[in-house]
């Protein structure tokens, strides 16, 4: 119950049980993974000031950083129970519908080319119907992200390296089939438990994009980062269809304005900083590792390609050959 406390409050609040006078009209709550040194997080603070500026303050937004407020999923489930407003997610959301799974399949995309591709072509479409009618979450566009890449306390070369090595995974079916292909054992767990669980040894490696490893100080508790680039992918900023419903004409309007000036700046802060946080990272002392991604590739993509349902493989192939 303890544990429960502070979250307990934090709901209470949010249900507007104490009004305040000078409450906007639609307060936005939004979740995200990611502390206040993020682009994602100086994304939504600036689409937070563009919409109280143009709105009038009508639209006020609130950003939670670094899973105070709720973890990926959980944020996913308080959006559509209509308790908060927006997230950022992306493949998670393969939990609810499988095509979901392309925003983050390992080896599928080769550079931002074939991402930008992807996101406006037919299967950028399918997930966007999808996301709204199978999860309720609109999409408000999409921030690109940096290749993933492994970090360990051993440097990792080959996939023969991975032998039983625990690798946090995100909440998503493909990342498990990936790790599991390649000898290691997958966990896992949500974004805001892998510090500490890095620190104490219940996990030995995890994997996201430089951004990110920066972000989250892993350089303090992991010595390799071992040039896997197993994924390219993208995450969405996302607010709940409900929610988005509920404003009016003129609003949703500023809204989704808004909206497209929040990705061109989120866009422009990730492409300056790419360079930046890898150079950060090896001032930490993060010894970069080569690594034979051929070896990586061949091991796992059958696997990935039998773990897809037979609709899924078919679009699997129509990319493959585009
Ligand atoms: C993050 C997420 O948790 C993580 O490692 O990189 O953004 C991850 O990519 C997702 O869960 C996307 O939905």
């Amino acid at each position: 119950f303890k544990k429960a406390l502070p979250c307990l409050f934090a709901l209470l609040s949010l249900s507007g049980c104490k009004p305040d006078k000078d409450e906007p009209e639609f307060l936005l709550r939004t979740a995200l993974l990611v502390n206040e040194e993020h682009t994602w997080y100086k994304a939504f603070v600036y689409f937070g000031e563009i919409l109280e500026e143009r709105s009038k303050g009508r639209i006020k937004v609130e950003v939670y950083p670094s899973e105070q407020l709720a973890k990926e999923i959980e944020a996913i489930r308080l959006i559509q129970a209509d308790v908060i407003d927006m997230t950022t997610t992306g493949s998670t959301l393969t939990n609810w519908f499988e095509v979901a799974t392309f925003c983050e399949l390992p080896f599928l995309m080769q550079d931002s080319t074939d991402m930008n591709r992807y996101i406006n072509g037919p299967i950028g479409k399918l997930m966007e119907e999808e996301m709204i009618n199978k999860s309720g979450l609109r999409p408000l566009g999409h921030f690109e992200r940096g290749p993933r890449h492994l970090t360990s306390n051993r440097p990792i070369r080959h996939p023969d390296d991975l032998k039983g090595l625990i690798v946090r995974v995100p909440n998503v079916p493909s990342f498990v089939t990936l790790w599991k292909a390649l000898g290691a054992k997958p966990t896992p767990m949500a974004f805001s438990e892998v510090f500490t669980s890095l620190q104490q040894g219940t996990i030995e490696a995890q994997e996201n994009p430089f951004a990110l490893i920066n972000n989250a100080g892993f350089a303090e508790v992991q010595k390799y980062l071992n040039l896997t680039g197993h994924v390219m992918s993208w995450v969405y900023p996302v607010m709940g269809e409900k929610q988005f419903q509920r404003l009016p004409p003129d609003l949703k309007e500023i809204f989704l304005e808004a909206a497209k000036d929040m990705q061109a700046y989120e866009h422009r802060l990730f492409l300056e900083n790419e360079k930046k946080v890898q150079d950060a990272l090896k001032a930490k002392g993060m010894e970069f590792i080569e690594v034979d991604k051929e070896a990586f590739q061949q091991k796992c993509e059958e696997a990935i390609y039998n773990s897809l349902s037979p609709e899924m493989q078919k679009i699997y192939d129509q990319l493959k050959v585009e």
